[in-house]
Parts: structure tokens; sequence; C-alpha cells
């Protein structure tokens, strides 16, 4: 073996050895390698689909692609033999299942294929998951002890935190996730907004926002995926995604539980900052599980400024 590889396997920190080295729970550390590992498979899915149409409506209406069934199966089946979860909520059903005994400690929420409508596109899409204990009818801040997500994009990345910052891994050729961004931190201000809905939709407050950031030069940063929306938001250091009340639905379109509130809780461990426009996202009582919520979520000046606009 030549001297550059064994200083390359010296220096490998992956997944495991980091979460052991930030003195993660070891049931959490395996849950969240889990759930990693799921990552991989669903990926597998993604190119074996080649992108076909399955024509199935979810729960809550949308046309799903075939992929959205695989990839929470997998991941539901996944974790009801982990051992660690009770109970299990996601996009694609109805409700909250029980999955494990009862005397698991987590409850895991997830969107297991985000942004589906975009396969066809080939554009960069993702799994989000939340990790609570006790209950999910709380505020993310109460029961939220860990939070991932996994962008599938020329490369698969995933970042994660469990409290104890926000840290990025890239899915090598040997399968291995491996550190690529430890710690990372958003500037106070950013330079990219990426905000969602009709602009004839928008309210006013929220268009006067928005029409100062274009302003100031902002750049226009928006895909259709909200995991590679707010991935660039992280990796670039700073910048704004909206999606907004609207006139007709006050509540906006993203779900509080599967989306909103793992992205806010990496957020924050970036040091940035996530809000309902005046409340913080993980601040926000869960009371249903499709529970929507409007949210402002990027560097800390961005999301201040979107508070002043909405409360004029
Ligand atoms: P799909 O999963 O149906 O593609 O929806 C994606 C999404 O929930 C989220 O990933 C995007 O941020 C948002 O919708 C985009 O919504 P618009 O199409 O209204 O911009």
């Amino acid at each position: 073996m030549g001297e550059g590889i064994n200083d390359y396997t010296k220096n490998i920190v992956d997944l495991r050895r980091h979460m052991w080295m930030a003195g993660i729970e070891l049931e959490l550390r395996r849950l969240i390698w889990q759930i990693a590992v799921v990552g991989k498979y669903i990926s597998a899915k993604i190119h074996e689909s080649n992108r076909k149409l399955a024509g199935f409506k979810n729960v809550y209406g949308e046309e799903q692609l075939a992929l959205d069934r695989v990839s929470d199966d997998i991941l539901k089946n996944k974790l009801a033999h982990s051992g660690f979860v009770s109970h299990y909520a996601s996009e694609e059903l109805e409700d909250i299942v029980a999955i494990g005994k009862g005397n698991e400690q987590y409850i895991v929420t997830a969107d297991p294929l985000d942004g589906s409508s975009l396969v066809d596109t080939n554009l960069a899409i993702g799994t989000i998951i939340g990790v609570h204990r006790k209950s999910i009818f709380d505020t993310g801040r109460n029961s939220m002890v860990a939070a991932l997500y996994i962008t599938y994009g020329p490369l698969i990345t995933m970042i994660y935190s469990a409290g104890k910052g926000a840290h990025e891994f890239v899915l090598d050729r040997e399968g291995e996730y491996v550190l690529s961004e430890e710690n990372i931190r958003l500037k106070e201000k950013g330079s990219i907004f990426s905000p969602g809905g009709l602009r004839k939709d928008w309210t006013d407050p929220h268009l006067k926002f928005i029409d100062k950031l274009e302003t100031d030069g902002y750049k226009l940063r928006y895909s259709g995926g909200f995991v590679p929306d707010i991935n660039q938001v992280i990796i670039k250091r700073g910048g704004i995604f909206t999606y907004p009340a609207l006139k007709k639905s006050p509540n906006g379109k993203l779900r509080l539980l599967f989306e909103l509130q793992p992205m806010a809780y990496i957020v924050e461990q970036a040091g940035g900052r996530a809000t309902d426009g005046k409340k913080d996202i993980l601040n926000v009582q869960v009371t249903s599980v499709n529970q929507r919520s409007p949210i402002y979520i990027g560097s800390a000046a961005e999301v201040a400024m979107a508070e002043q606009y909405l409360s004029q």
C-alpha cells in the first residue's frame, strides 16, 4: 500500500467515529447511523427508478412517485427493527404509527423523499429526519434531540446535528460517510435568497421584504426542492430561504414536523435562525402531524430583517 493511501485512511473521520468522538449517547449514535444507511438504500432506489411516475396520490392529495412510498417503507422497516424507535410519523402516512414495543426512547419524523416531483428533471432531492424524545406534540425545542438531512445530488451528502453543532459528511465510493465540514457556522449575513410561493399570492409585508433583498443585491437561488435550497444556504454559510404565508393559505405550504423543525434544529446549531415570522419554529407548539407553517430560515440578519418587515 502506498504512503498516500495510508495517510488518507489515517485521517478519515467517518460518521460513527465522529459521533463517538462528539460524545453522543450510544443509542442515538446507532439510530443516526442506521438512518444514514437507509439513505444509501434510498439513493439506490432513485437510480433504479429511472424516473418513472406511479401516479399515486399521497395523504395530502399530491401526486407522488412510487419512490416516495418505497423510501417510506424502507425507512419505517429499518426503524421498526432498530430497537430504538417507538413511533414513526411520516409525510407519506395519515398519522403517527407505533413501530416499536413501546419502551424505546425515540420517535422519528420523516419526509422520506422531499422534492420527489423534481426526480424527472434530475435536480437534487433529499430525505429529512427529526428525532424526538417523549412526544412530538410539544415544541421542537422541548422534544427534539437530533435532526439530519441527506441530499441526493451529484454527491450524496448528509448533515446531522445531535445538539453539538452541525456537521457535513460525504458518502464516498467505498460507501462510507466521511466528514467534510465540522461545526458549520453561518455568517451573520449572507448574499442569497430562496423565495417560495408565487409573487401574486404573497402578502404585502412579505413582498416588501423580498423587494428589499432584491434591491440590496441578494442573488436568487431557488430550485423547488427544500433540501437543496436549504443546503445551499448552509453550505454557502448564509442567506435566507422563505416559504411565507400566502393570501389564501396563511400557514404556507411546508410541514412543521417533517420539513421545518428538523431544518430549524440544524440551522440553529449552525448559528442561524428559523422563524414563522413571529415565533421561532422550534417554539411553535405542534398539535397535529400535518401542521403547516410559514418559514423564514437562514442567517440571523436576514431572519431579523424578515421579522421587522412582517411586524409592520
Ligand atoms: P414535492 O415533494 O411535492 O416536490 O414538494 C417539494 C416541496 O415540499 C419542498 O421541497 C419545496 O421547498 C416546495 O415544495 C416547493 O414548492 P413550490 O413548488 O410551490 O415552489
